[in-house]
């Protein structure tokens, strides 16, 4: 075993292999450069001996390059030699200019190690129960279990009985490659259409709304934000959620950075230092540093009451359109439904004030900051930044129609410095055949709930930690999965044949679940799984995906996957192909056919096969992001663009180079069958009664969400005692006054319940937070936030994850964990 860890790092020598790999943790997308070599070797302190080119023998310049131990770690390849990685932020990414996240930071210390605790934690072989205890097994053992039990489902009963929880992204756990296999196997081949996205218990879109009205979400880049007059943020906690793109674009701008508005404004338009109105019920971190970093005069925070945007936006219309500051011309020109959806959407100031909490003055200085025409005339360039406070909001639909109903009568879209854009949560990558059912998509969730469906795959997420009404969900899926296992005790000698028909009696008569999970570890829904199968992620496949301005980069394969661990795409290849077998060998022609075109040896065969072959005349329908020029960009060309990529849509390859695009709807075309951009009305509707009752009874609104330090459910962070050892249980931010009035004191135990579920937190005071508000970090492993959460979801089944309301008791104190966390504030005061 070689040390890792120590007081001092090793440098990459000159000869070390370098490789391009975007962090695949959020949206932004930042690049870095992986350094690999063999263990036993090190660069040198002068420029030439060392892969980076720094003169290491004197002090290095500040800023010059960001090295932790973190960056750093010992891997193992599958012939046993043992290399040294360091990953490193590129300074030459346009994206974030060689800042690093704490998360993205840490990228090296989660890669695949025989010797770190996270890396003891990976799967490294297929996983099969046997109803009392886990045994490793082979990929043919486990695949033909799989298909058998699969085919015999679909031959009894059809296939709306294989249901699936389904990434469909880019970045961790994704990528055009495996939402290309995952979506062909599921889609083209088994035709099930009860599949639930990730994050939401539906195949749906975060997005109907927006995209109803003819404008895609991702319609800008990030520079925008720099030549913004404006930024209108919604929803949205920049700073700890798409960290660098705040730090290296959005503070850019805020701080007075005027040079790249001049290349893009007319002649005599007047050019303003960027200021920003920030919409959230809750004083965010983002808040509080922007008031910190570019003025108070400069920040606007509109503390809203929860789930009331709707209100204000409709009030921000009716005062924009009453003042003549609407793009009368664009409107008249690109538009349709304008004046219906102002007469529904009129909300009086006064109004809109009683139902958001927000002064009249402040929704006047907000109008006038974003909206109000400049001193030379023209209209303000306002980009508008939304993501989870409104799509987990109340009504995604009416929100986001509301909010784009205020951006298109300011056309505050197709010019540089505005935009209407989600902020975004994973990378995107998205590439699948159509979508085998209607809107709404059945609310899978709830299927299962009711007893429906007879095989349940869990790929690349976690319901049991990150879904609505979770606890419900968790219990259903474990009894039902209990039987199954029952049924697996008694079965012995038995082959993959065997076993699917044992299982099939269970599922089919006795209203068992059979459940596998495909993950990177074995998860909480790993324990109602009959199998784990064990996928390789970035870093150990080449994989490619965009950012959150269409930016196309293929992060580069640079190790071996743990044990026989396998990318994502060449599982469902696996399995693809193993049906096809079995239907060939009855001579079932039609359903073998289902499953051809999965001879694919390596990811960029999946690569070729879905996202380069959309668009193309012989190609079956493909929706894929990359569209019909995306057979331009192969492997090749991306590894030659480096880790600036090519913003998508291609527009040509020439002189060496993919041409991509910047902005969306300069031309003032949107994708509508008129091609004019659609209003829709969206008069405010209060709240749905389900989270009513829950408001009537409880105390305590449960506004939740991230926190900069952990990514998502923690699958990696829970096994890594430095972020784990930070948050023991999930933290809960609540105001001091309250806290006092209940006993509870920071680092305390806390229950959280109501009607749907119970949870733990642990209390951190915080007077940011407002009286009869809490804030607490959703997803974590051993708090599920999502157990409060009611069932209610809007007309597309998205659920309202920001909207519960439960009472908190105190528990007591754990002395180890509490005397070992920090409780000093987070907010920059
Ligand atoms: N209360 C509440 N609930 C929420 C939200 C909220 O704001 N509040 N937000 C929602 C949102 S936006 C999201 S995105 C979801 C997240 O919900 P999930 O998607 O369920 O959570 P993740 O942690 O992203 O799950 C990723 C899983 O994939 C595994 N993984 C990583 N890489 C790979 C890979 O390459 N291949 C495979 N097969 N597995 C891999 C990880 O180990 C992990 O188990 O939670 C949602 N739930
Ligand atoms: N550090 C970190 N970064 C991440 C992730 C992570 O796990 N950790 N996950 C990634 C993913 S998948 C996603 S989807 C994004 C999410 O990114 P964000 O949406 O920025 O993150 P959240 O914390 O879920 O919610 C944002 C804000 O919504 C506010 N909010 C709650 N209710 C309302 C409301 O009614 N109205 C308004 N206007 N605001 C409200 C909350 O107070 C919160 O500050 O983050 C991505 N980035
Ligand atoms: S901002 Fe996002 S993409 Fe960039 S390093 Fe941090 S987690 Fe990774
Ligand atoms: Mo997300």
């Amino acid at each position: 075993m070689f040390e890792h860890k120590s007081d001092r790092i090793a440098l990459p020598p000159a000869n070390a292999e370098k490789t391009q790999t975007c962090c695949h943790f959020c949206i932004v997308g930042c690049g870095y450069h992986v350094y690999k070599w063999p263990v036993d070797q090190e660069g040198g302190l002068a420029p030439h001996q060392n892969a980076l080119g720094l003169d290491f023998r004197k002090q290095i310049p500040p800023m010059q390059v960001t090295m932790t131990q973190s960056m750093t770690n010992v891997v193992q390849d599958d012939d046993g030699s043992y290399h040294r990685i360091m990953i490193l932020p590129d300074k030459d990414c346009e994206v974030n200019g060689g800042l690093s996240s704490t998360r993205g930071g840490q990228m090296a210390s989660i890669m695949y190690s025989p010797q770190t605790p996270v890396g003891s934690k990976r799967v490294k072989y297929p996983r099969v129960s046997t109803g009392d205890e886990w045994r490793d097994t082979t990929w043919e053992d486990a695949i033909g279990l799989y298909s058998h039990l699969a085919k015999r489902i679909l031959d009894d009963a059809g296939p709306d009985q294989l249901m699936f929880n389904l990434f469909d992204h880019g970045g961790a756990g994704g990528g055009f490659e495996n939402t290309w296999g995952t979506g062909k196997l599921i889609f083209t081949g088994l035709g099930t259409k009860m599949v639930r996205i990730h994050n939401r218990p539906a195949y749906n879109s975060e997005c109907h709304a927006t995209r109803d009205m003819g404008i895609g979400e991702l319609n800008n880049s990030y520079a925008d934000a720099r030549m913004a007059d404006c930024i209108f943020s919604v929803g949205a906690n920049a700073y700890e959620s798409q960290t660098n793109y705040f730090l290296n674009h959005w503070l850019v701008g805020l701080t007075g950075h005027v040079d790249s508005k001049r290349a893009v404004y007319e002649d005599g338009e007047t050019i303003r230092q960027t200021r920003v109105v920030l919409i959230d019920p809750r004083r965010s971190l983002t808040v509080a540093l922007l008031e910190e970093a570019v003025g108070k005069e400069n920040v606007l925070h509109l503390d809203v009451e929860p789930g009331t945007d709707t209100a204000l936006f409709n009030g921000l219309l009716t005062y924009v359109v009453d003042q003549g500051w609407h793009d009368k011309g664009f409107i008249e020109a690109h538009t349709t439904g304008f004046d219906d959806a102002v007469r529904a959407n009129r909300t009086s100031l006064d109004e809109a004030s009683r139902i958001t909490g927000i002064s009249q003055d402040n929704i006047i200085k907000a109008a006038e900051w974003a909206y109000k025409p400049k001193e030379s005339g023209h209209s303000p360039r306002t980009m508008h930044g939304y993501e989870k406070g409104v799509i987990w909001g109340n009504d995604n639909y009416r929100i986001q129609s509301s909010l784009v109903d205020l951006v298109l009568a300011t056309h505050n879209v197709g010019r540089r410095g505005t935009g209407v854009v989600r902020m975004g949560g994973h990378q995107e990558g998205y590439c699948r055949p159509p979508f085998p059912g209607g809107r709404p998509a059945p609310y899978v969730d709830r299927e299962i709930i009711q007893g429906n469906g007879q095989m349940l795959t869990a790929w690349a997420c976690n319901a049991f930690q990150t879904t609505l009404n979770a606890e419900q969900y968790r219990n259903e899926v474990l009894r039902r999965s209990d039987i199954v296992k029952q049924a697996l005790r008694k079965v012995r000698g038995a082959g993959p044949e065997k076993r699917a028909e044992v299982i099939h009696k269970a599922v089919k008569e006795d209203g068992g679940l059979f459940v596998t999970v495909i993950d990177l570890y074995a998860t909480k829904f790993a324990e109602a799984a009959h199998m784990v199968l064990p996928a390789a992620h970035t870093g150990e496949m080449n994989l490619t995906s965009m950012n959150g301005e269409r930016r196309l980069r293929l992060s580069e394969r640079f190790m071996d996957p743990p044990g026989t661990a396998q990318p994502d795409c060449l599982i469902a290849a696996d399995m693809a192909n193993a049906l096809r077998k079995l239907y060939e060998a009855e001579g079932n022609t039609e359903m073998a056919r289902r499953f051809e075109g999965f001879d694919w040896k390596t990811e960029e065969d999946a690569y070729n096969d879905g996202f380069r072959r959309a668009g193309q005349p012989d190609a079956p329908v493909i929706h894929s992001q990359g569209g019909p020029t995306g057979h331009l960009a192969t492997y090749d060309r991306l590894r030659a663009a480096g880790n600036n990529g090519v913003q998508l849509p291609i527009k040509e390859y020439k002189n060496g180079e993919l041409i991509g695009t910047e902005m969306l709807y300069t031309d003032k075309k949107f994708d509508t069958d008129d091609g004019r951009a659609h209003f829709l009305p969206a008069p405010w509707n209060g709240f749905p009664e389900m989270v009513e009752e829950q408001r009537r009874k409880y105390r305590f609104w449960i506004n939740n969400g991230r926190t900069n330090q952990i990514w998502q459910s923690a699958y990696h962070d829970q096994h890594v005692e430095f972020r784990r050892g930070r948050y023991p249980v999930a933290p809960l931010e609540i105001n001091p006054e309250d806290a006092k009035d209940l006993g509870i004191e920071s680092g305390d135990l806390l229950e959280l319940f109501n009607d749907y579920g119970a949870t733990t937190a642990m209390a951190y005071p915080e007077p940011d937070i407002k009286k009869g508000q809490v804030f607490m970090m959703a997803m974590y492993f051993n708090s599920v936030m999502g157990d409060l959460v009611t069932p209610w979801t809007d007309r597309n089944h998205i659920p309202y994850y920001k909207g519960t309301w439960a009472d908190i008791r105190r528990i007591g104190k754990i002395d180890d964990y509490a005397d070992k966390v920090s409780f000093k504030r987070r907010r920059y005061v």
